[in-house]
């Protein structure tokens, strides 16, 4: 595998791209995101064939589907959440890309990092080029690693022709550098755009400030602009956050080249290698229209991690630890290996499990993290391990491959107490949170976002249960809060709920219950869908922590 990201071009194409995009660019979705795009995408019936009120009728059959598995507890179709965007080049040979890992962000000076986003041209699919929005010019962009305890300040540069609003998913952070969707870092020479209710504008750059209080873990980083974070972060805005602390430090769990941060999604591409992704999602600045077609969530056919198309790492047989992330705008995975093997959990959304958990399985949703161990030494060497994704057939069906090369000698282990995270408190009070369609929205208990009236008020220092309801699949996260999962339809949650976490999968008439802490700062934070197309779609609720 590759240990920088060659793959991207560097500061000169960057710039040259982003002034070819420069003014106007917007108004059309610039990086060839064509007009009329998702009309033919294979998989749907055509333009308005079965759509009652709008809906396609995968959709509508998909939440009959969902009605479905409630009742009998199965069902295939029903676990996918998006509509299928087919992509218009011929796809690359699967596992001949190598994998890439994203360059570790090193800071200006101790605990402050620069960062800017900009246009570049990258090399994604072999031979063709892709524009990308990326976080460094690259996608992912920089990996940054930090340390509990250790402040770091973030300055972001913001060169694309948009605004933007980076999160730190998973993060405990002061609401003013929490990545809210009006606070924007807009453009050198943009127009005020549109102007929500309490709508702050930094010109050019701005400085988020990150307190770095938490537990080692797994986080994200993306772009989170109201109404557009679905076609920003499609094009490349999103990387990764490893903290670190001496918790994790005292284990035995593999590091250095056995560490591989993963970050996975979904994208489709035109003919000439640019994203695909549909025009009524893609505008920027002039329209909220939205494509019914694409109403449930935008899926791509080609499958990325760490921003190659299914690409293979060799390894040795030895244990290696896989920092998993789920960056897709709507597609959930369900992670297998062939020929056959096991998943060791030892971290989960916000931090180490307190011990170990084996899956054969890993289902994943928008935005959720794995941190797993997988022991190569089970395979002998030449042999091909494949990381597959069950819930999709045809190329989604595929992750990444490793080849693994030789036998090496292993210290690692995966000890059976792994850390002592915080226990459950007592909750103070009970909530229901019900995210549904309601008329043409996703709504939170009726209501379409609105910017600056809360839900809720939650005091800061306690612990809440939140009940989350849903019509279809929604994966609800939280920001500030970390939660436990507490019961899936009054049955004990899934193995894959375990530790603290962020992010849920509420699947289709699921009710799941979390206790949510609120700790660390008061102010105004968000809980939300993280189908990126819901999200923009207004499937958001702000709550105050007083
Ligand atoms: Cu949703």
């Amino acid at each position: 595998m590759s240990r920088s990201q060659a793959r991207g071009t560097g500061d000169g194409a960057g710039r040259d791209a982003g002034t070819r995009l420069g003014a106007g660019a917007g108004r059309d979705a610039g990086t060839g995101l064509g007009a009329g795009a998702g009309r033919d995408a294979g998989t749907r019936p055509g333009p308005g064939a079965g759509r009652p009120g709008g809906w396609s009728r995968r959709g509508f059959l998909g939440l009959l589907g969902g009605a479905g598995l409630a009742v009998a507890g199965c069902g295939g179709a029903a676990e996918s959440a998006g509509e299928l965007l087919a992509s218009r080049v011929r796809l690359p040979e699967p596992f001949t890309v190598p994998l890439p890992i994203p360059e570790v962000a090193r800071p200006v000076r101790p605990g402050r990092y620069e960062m800017t986003q900009r246009v570049a041209a990258v090399e994604i699919l072999p031979g063709l080029r892709t524009e990308v929005w990326g976080y460094g010019g690259t996608f992912p962009g920089p990996t940054f690693e930090l340390r509990r305890g250790i402040p770091a300040v973030l300055r972001v540069r913001n060169e694309l022709p948009v605004p933007t609003s980076t999160h730190l998913h998973g993060g405990v952070n002061p609401p003013g550098s929490d990545g809210y969707p009006t606070d924007l870092v807009v453009p050198a020479g943009h127009a005020a755009p549109h102007g929500h209710p309490g709508e702050v504008h930094h010109p050019v750059a701005k400085d988020y400030h990150y307190p770095v209080e938490q537990r080692a873990a797994t986080l994200w980083y993306h772009d989170h602009r109201m109404d557009f974070t679905a076609p920003q972060v499609w094009r490349g805005l999103a990387g990764m956050v490893l903290v670190r602390d001496e918790e994790e430090d005292a284990l035995p769990l593999p590091r250095g080249e056995r560490e591989l941060p993963l970050m996975i999604c979904d994208r489709s591409f035109e003919e000439d290698g640019s994203f695909r992704y549909p025009q009524a999602h893609g505008g920027h600045d002039h329209s909220h229209a939205r494509d019914p077609d694409f109403m449930e969530g935008v899926e791509g056919d080609v499958i990325l991690v760490n921003g190659a198309p299914w690409p293979v790492a060799e390894v040795t047989a030895t244990r290696h630890r896989l920092r998993l992330v789920n960056a897709s705008n709507a597609r959930r995975y369900r992670l297998r290996l062939s020929p056959g093997g096991r998943f060791t959990q030892v971290g989960s959304d916000a931090g180490l499990l307190a011990a170990p958990v084996a899956h054969d399985t890993i289902t994943m949703a928008p935005g959720e993290r794995f941190d797993v161990v997988v022991d190569f030494s089970a395979y002998p060497p030449g042999s091909a391990v494949t990381l597959l994704n069950t819930l999709a057939g045809g190329p989604a069906g595929n992750v990444m491959r490793f080849v693994v090369t030789r036998r090496a000698p292993d210290d690692t282990a995966v000890p059976a107490v792994l850390s002592r995270p915080p226990g459950r408190p007592r909750p103070v009070a009970a909530r229901t949170f019900d995210f549904r369609r309601t008329d043409e929205s996703w709504t939170i208990n009726g209501h379409r976002y609105r910017p600056g009236v809360p839900l809720a008020r939650p005091r800061l220092g306690t612990a809440e249960v939140w009940r989350l309801t849903s019509d279809f699949h929604h994966p609800v996260h939280l920001h500030l809060a970390h939660f436990q999962v507490l019961a899936r339809n009054g049955s004990p949650p899934a193995a894959t709920d375990a530790g603290w976490k962020d992010t849920v999968d509420v699947r289709p008439y699921e009710v799941v219950e979390v206790l949510a802490r609120f700790d660390g700062h008061r102010g105004r934070y968000m809980l939300h869908c993280h189908n990126l197309e819901h999200e923009d779609m207004a499937m958001m609720a702000d709550f105050d922590v007083i």
